[in-house]
């Protein structure tokens, strides 16, 4: 069989628009074949789980996504990056558990946290959200998780910091992608602004509906920024750095005419090889509008002024 790999050129997010593909998100076919993993992709309540309440505060304008759908169609190029199904059958040699966090740079508590000890600390929550991705396909889910807030609090960033940046695992042994895409500037990294980070939207996210991640959503902990496109929610983090300056991010790495730093959701500024006008919630298929910051402008537009979008 002849796969065709990527140049290094021709950028990431490009699989996800051929239009057949695009209409019907998750085929009957993969369906299935994803409910013969159900067991595996899907993991079992855990300690994320037992604290957890929803907050009432964030709601949603659309139904959420089947929890079975959001657990099978994954963008995780360290895993895979052809075939959305793939991350989910291709996590088995990934181990998350224990994981610790080193958290380093300009910061207080300069430490190495083991991920369950930082939960038993951390305000755990549920929260709905909506979920954007540039390729233009979304979900709704409830995470679960904390406030970036809380863990900023605890671990007390200096004031010379400005910047945060995240870093994510990096173990060939566990993962095919970073073989297979040697080309990529690995491990996956991404970074906010101190401001960002601080706002009450931005969490560390460590279980979605009602359990622990599933490996392929970014096991054990991960961040959610739903004002963002998805990029920016980098998963299975093993290093917060604080900076003074704005940290390089892996897709402005690659492609930096088509991802910025800040990627906010706007529909108004169209990927340079699509529209960002409408989005398509998997599952359904549903096609709706993209909002500016994804429907969250209340809590975000004032962070941006000049220069920033
Ligand atoms: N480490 C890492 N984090 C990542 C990615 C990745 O490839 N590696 N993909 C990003 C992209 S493009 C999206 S859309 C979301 C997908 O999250 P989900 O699989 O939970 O839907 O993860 C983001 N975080
Ligand atoms: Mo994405």
């Amino acid at each position: 069989m002849l796969i065709r790999i990527p140049k290094p050129w021709e950028i990431p997010e490009r699989e996800a628009t051929p239009e057949s593909a695009f209409n019907e998100f998750v085929s009957r076919r993969d369906f299935i074949r994803a409910g013969a993993i159900g067991a595996a992709a899907l993991s079992v309540p855990g300690l994320a789980a037992a604290a957890a309440q929803r907050n009432p505060k964030f709601t949603l304008d659309r139904p959420l996504t089947d929890e079975r759908v959001a657990a099978t169609y994954n963008n995780f190029y360290e895993f895979n990056q052809e075939d959305k199904t793939a991350p989910a059958r291709l996590v088995g040699n990934f181990k998350t558990s224990p994981w610790e966090i080193e958290i380093t740079g300009l910061v207080e508590k300069k430490v190495k946290l083991d991920v369950q000890e930082l939960i038993k600390k951390m305000p755990v929550e549920e929260r709905l959200y909506r979920f954007r991705c540039v390729e233009a396909w979304a979900m709704a889910v409830p995470w679960m998780g904390f406030p970036m807030k809380a863990f900023l609090d605890h671990v007390k960033p200096l004031s010379s910091a400005k910047f945060l940046r995240f870093v994510s695992f990096y173990r060939p042994s566990e993962a095919p992608g970073f073989m297979k895409y040697h080309w990529y500037p690995w491990p996956y990294h991404e970074g906010l602004s101190l401001a960002e980070a601080s706002n009450e939207l931005a969490m560390l996210v460590t279980g979605i509906y009602g359990h622990d991640l599933p490996k392929q959503q970014g096991a054990p902990i991960r961040v959610i920024v739903p004002w963002k496109y998805g990029y920016k929610s980098i998963k299975s983090i093993v290093k917060i750095e604080f900076t003074k300056s704005q940290p390089p991010t892996f897709w402005n790495n690659v492609a930096s005419t088509e991802y910025d730093f800040w990627s906010n959701v706007n529909p108004k500024v169209p990927h340079p090889r699509w529209s960002q006008e409408h989005e398509k919630m998997i599952g359904t298929g549903e096609r709706r509008p993209t909002m500016p910051y994804n429907g969250y402008g209340e809590y975000v537009a004032h962070l941006y002024g000049r220069g920033k979008s």
